[in-house]
C-alpha cells in the first residue's frame, strides 16, 4: 500500500513563451509523487490549457482518478500499466506521468539509474534552445545571449505573418547558425508560405501543418528540400512509420508525455534507427522531474541532433529539484543515480501547490 500525492502549482516562465497557438507566462505544473516504502515521482506535461493537445491538468487528473488509479492498484510495473491502461483511449500525458513514476520507482528498487534501463550510453547531451514569438529587438538579443552560452542550435517559434522576414532577419544579424523553426501547425491554410522558408538553408521545419494532415505534409515535403520533422502528429510509433510510409516528414520529434510514455518512446526509438531516421527530443517547458527523463532518454547514441532540452534557468527562477540542471559548454550531464536521478524539493513543492491531492492504491 502506498500513497500517490498529485501535485498543482503555478511557477512564473522567466520570459514569456508565446507560440502560434498563445502566449504562456506561468508554468501550471502538476507532479505525481509515489510515497511507500520508497519515493518516486513523474511529471504530466499537460497545462492548464489544452492548446498544443486536447489534453489539460483537469483531463489529466480526471483520468487518473477515474481510471489510471486502479490499474496503479494491480501492478507497479511500468511496462505492465501502461499496457493495460492501453484499453482507455488517448490521454497519453497522463499516463505517460503515472509510467515515468512507475519507472522512477522500479529503478530505485533494483538500485539502478534510468539511464542505464533503458541502455542509455551518454554522460552529457546536447542543449538547443526553443524561443517563442518576441518583439524583433527582444528576439534578436535572446539569440545573441543564447549563442554567447553556448546553445547549440536555435529554434524560432513561426506563425502567418512573423515568417520568412523574421528568418530572414536573422539569417541577416547571425549568418550560418544551426537554425530551426517551428510553426505549431499554424500553416495549415498557407502552406505556400511556408515554401518560402525553403532558401533559408534551415535544418527543418517543424510540424507546419494540422496534427491529422500527414497528406498535406506529405506533398509539402516533395516540393520543398528543407527536411520537415513532425512533433503534434507523432502520437505512436505507429505513426511514425506512416510519416515514412508517405515521406510526410523526416525528422523526428520526440516528445515522451506525446506519445504516451517511455515504453512507446523506447519503440520510435528503435524505429528511427531500424529506418535511419534522425530524431531529436521536444520539451514542454518541463520542471527539473520531467527535464530529467528528456535528459536521460537522449542518453541514447540514436539522439545525434541538439533537442529543446535547455537547463532550469532558461526557464524558472527556482526550479522543484534540489540540484537544478545546468548548461555547460552547451551540453547538460545526464543524471545517474537511482531511478531519475534527481531529488525533488518536497518542501518548496509543498508550500508552492494551490491544490494537493491525495489517493491510496492497493
Ligand atoms: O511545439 O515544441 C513545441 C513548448 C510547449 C509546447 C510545445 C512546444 C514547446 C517548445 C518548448 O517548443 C520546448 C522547451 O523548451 O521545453
Ligand atoms: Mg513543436
Amino acid at each position: 500500500m502506498a500513497e500517490i500525492i498529485v501535485y498543482n502549482l503555478k511557477i512564473p516562465l522567466k520570459v514569456p513563451f508565446e507560440t502560434s497557438f498563445g502566449v504562456q507566462n506561468v508554468r501550471d505544473v502538476l507532479l505525481f509523487r509515489y510515497s511507500g516504502d520508497l519515493e518516486a515521482w513523474g511529471e504530466s506535461v499537460t497545462d492548464s490549457y489544452p492548446g498544443y493537445s486536447y489534453e489539460d491538468n483537469g483531463t489529466a487528473l480526471y483520468i487518473f482518478r477515474t481510471y489510471l488509479l486502479e490499474i496503479l492498484g494491480e501492478t507497479e510495473d511500468p511496462i505492465e500499466f501502461i499496457s493495460r491502461a492501453r484499453k482507455i483511449k488517448g490521454h497519453s500525458m497522463v499516463k505517460s506521468a503515472v509510467e515515468t513514476m512507475l519507472w522512477d520507482l522500479q529503478a530505485k528498487r533494483k538500485g539502478k539509474s534510468l539511464k542505464e534501463i533503458i541502455g542509455g550510453s551518454k554522460d552529457k547531451i546536447d542543449s538547443g534552445i526553443s524561443i517563442g514569438i518576441l518583439p524583433m529587438e527582444k528576439l534578436l538579443s535572446m539569440i545573441r545571449n543564447s549563442l554567447d552560452k553556448g546553445y547549440k542550435r536555435i529554434k524560432l517559434k513561426v506563425k502567418p505573418g512573423w515568417d520568412i522576414d523574421v528568418v530572414k532577419r536573422v539569417r541577416e544579424e547571425f549568418g550560418d547558425i544551426p537554425l530551426t523553426v517551428d510553426a505549431n501547425q499554424a500553416f495549415e491554410r498557407n502552406p505556400e508560405r511556408v515554401k518560402m522558408l525553403d532558401r533559408y538553408e534551415l535544418l527543418m521545419i517543424e510540424q507546419p501543418l494540422s496534427e491529422r494532415n500527414f497528406l498535406g505534409h506529405s506533398k509539402l515535403q516533395r516540393e520543398m528540400s528543407t527536411p520537415i520533422c513532425l512533433d503534434e502528429s507523432i502520437h505512436s510509433v505507429d505513426d511514425a512509420e506512416r510519416m515514412l510510409e508517405m515521406d510526410a516528414g523526416r525528422i523526428i520529434n520526440l516528445k515522451i508525455g506525446r506519445v504516451g510514455g517511455l515504453s512507446e518512446s523506447l519503440k520510435i526509438i528503435d524505429f528511427s534507427r531500424e529506418n535511419k531516421i534522425p530524431i531529436w527530443c521536444g520539451g514542454m517547458l518541463e520542471t527539473g522531474i520531467g527535464r530529467a527523463l528528456n535528459v536521460i532518454v537522449q542518453s541514447r547514441k540514436e539522439f545525434a541532433l541538439p533537442g529543446d532540452t535547455s537547463p532550469s534557468d532558461r526557464y524558472f527562477e527556482r526550479d522543484v529539484i534540489k540540484r537544478p540542471f545546468i548548461m555547460e559548454n552547451g551540453t547538460i550531464a545526464v543524471p545517474s543515480g537511482n531511478g531519475i536521478g534527481v531529488e525533488p524539493d518536497i518542501e518548496f513543492i509543498e508550500a508552492s501547490s494551490y491544490s494537493r491531492y491525495v489517493f491510496k492504491t492497493g
